[in-house]
């Protein structure tokens, strides 16, 4: 299922520094995607770490539950300084389940309805330190259809901004981090597209 998406990222670290603690994730696998994006707390190596060992712990799982994920991510990232975290795993249906826990945001455009969006409003936690008690979103793209994940240094109003749907990936992520980044922050925006044909 290796075309089931397309996708991008537009990341880096604030100005000043060289680690980056926002961190993605795009792991495909036979009948799934799992897309993850972190934000270690604050910025600067600590916050790099933080974020890093979440990608890491979800890159070495296969096909855990989304609660389970987080759980793991929260008993691997205690001794460190914690990080914020938006979950999703599609699958060849276009089925989409989807988890955030702290200051993060996802957003769902449809390539019908005249661009409806949907945002995938996240719970307050933070993953390593303090958790909510979790629960996932469902819904069901449509080929066309574009999902973006944001850390919080990209300006919230980039929810106002509609994706032109022939635009690829690149170019909207390398638009949104151009024009709504916060350079006092690390930044990161994921772009993903359900193809309209996939190889499932
Ligand atoms: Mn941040």
């Amino acid at each position: 299922m290796t075309n089931l998406l397309s996708y991008a990222a537009s990341t880096a670290p604030m100005t000043g520094e060289t680690e980056n603690g926002d961190q993605y994730l795009v792991k495909q696998s036979p009948h799934s995607v799992l897309i993850a994006i972190a934000d270690g707390l604050g910025h600067g190596e600590e916050a790099s770490i933080a974020a890093k060992k979440a990608m890491q712990v979800l890159n070495d799982t296969h096909g855990e539950s989304l609660i389970d994920l987080v759980h793991l991510c929260h008993t691997a990232l205690e001794a460190t300084r914690g990080s914020v975290l938006m979950l999703a795993h599609t699958q060849a249906d276009c089925s989409v389940v989807w988890l955030g826990i702290g200051n993060i945001l996802g957003i769902h455009w449809s390539s019908k309805d005249q661009g409806k969006s949907t945002l995938l409003a996240s719970q307050g936690g933070v993953v390593g330190f303090q958790l909510p008690h979790l629960r996932t979103g469902q819904f069901t793209a449509e080929p066309g259809d574009t999902l973006i994940f944001a850390t919080d240094g990209i300006f919230e109003q980039f929810i106002e901004y509609q994706p032109n749907p022939h635009s690829s990936p690149q170019v909207i992520a390398n638009h949104i981090f151009k024009t709504y980044r916060n350079t006092n922050d690390d930044a990161l925006v994921l772009v993903l597209r359900w193809m309209t044909t996939y190889d499932g």
